[in-house]
């Protein structure tokens, strides 16, 4: 398997599942302001010139989540089986963390780091929003340490990366749960090597 990947993005998510998974992987990395996430090679690899991209024996992916699903059922680890309910929950996680949760981040994070205006109204209404979506997980995490019944899952892997980010800009407010699950997620030694470098 090889990963096309940019340090503190999106491609963090497939490279810590390689990590919890324990498969080796080859890592390629890339520098968007040396222009590589442009070039006419990795455009043929993704239409948007993002990252991340998994190559795989039969072809290549993008979309960190899909990649995430495939490398799991692959290695058959850290996913329900096909048709369980709590194969259900993972999907529902993945798509909470990508729909009602990921889009008010990007919101956020362009607002507070990129305009650098906390306090527009687009910043407070996206930080409402990240706690309206965050308050959910809260209460998901008073019973449990990881969002599904049976453990640690790749539904923590999307989701508890998107809480990271929501943390670590400073938008999550009165979710205790959450904050401590992103503690969690960080005292991982596969989140640890996947961050490293
Ligand atoms: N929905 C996509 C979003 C991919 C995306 O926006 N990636 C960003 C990094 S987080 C990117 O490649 N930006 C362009 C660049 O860095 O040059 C996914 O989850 O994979």
């Amino acid at each position: 398997m090889k990963l096309y990947y940019v340090p503190f993005t999106r491609s963090n998510r497939p490279r810590w599942l390689l990590e919890e998974l324990g498969v080796p992987y080859q890592l390629v990395r890339l520098d968007p302001k040396a222009g590589d996430t442009r070039s006419d090679e990795h455009t043929s690899r993704h239409p948007l010139q993002h990252v991340p991209v998994l190559d795989t024996p039969d072809g290549s992916l993008f979309e960190s989540a899909a990649l995430v699903l495939q490398l799991a059922d692959l290695h058959g680890k850290l996913i329900p089986a096909v048709g369980t309910y709590e194969r259900g929950l993972v999907y529902q996680w993945l798509f909470f963390a990508m729909t009602e949760l990921e889009p008010h981040c990007v919101t956020y994070f362009d607002e507070k780091v990129k305009k650098k205006t906390p306090q527009s109204e687009l910043a407070l209404e996206a930080k409402r929003k990240v706690n309206t979506a965050a308050k959910v997980v809260n209460a998901e995490l008073v019973s449990r340490q990881w969002m599904l019944p049976s453990g640690f899952s790749v539904a923590d892997v999307v989701l508890g990366s998107v809480a990271w980010w929501a943390n670590r800009m400073g938008a999550l407010e009165e979710v205790p749960n959450v904050v401590a699950y992103v503690e969690r997620i960080m005292a991982r030694p596969a989140y640890q090597r996947a961050v490293v470098d």
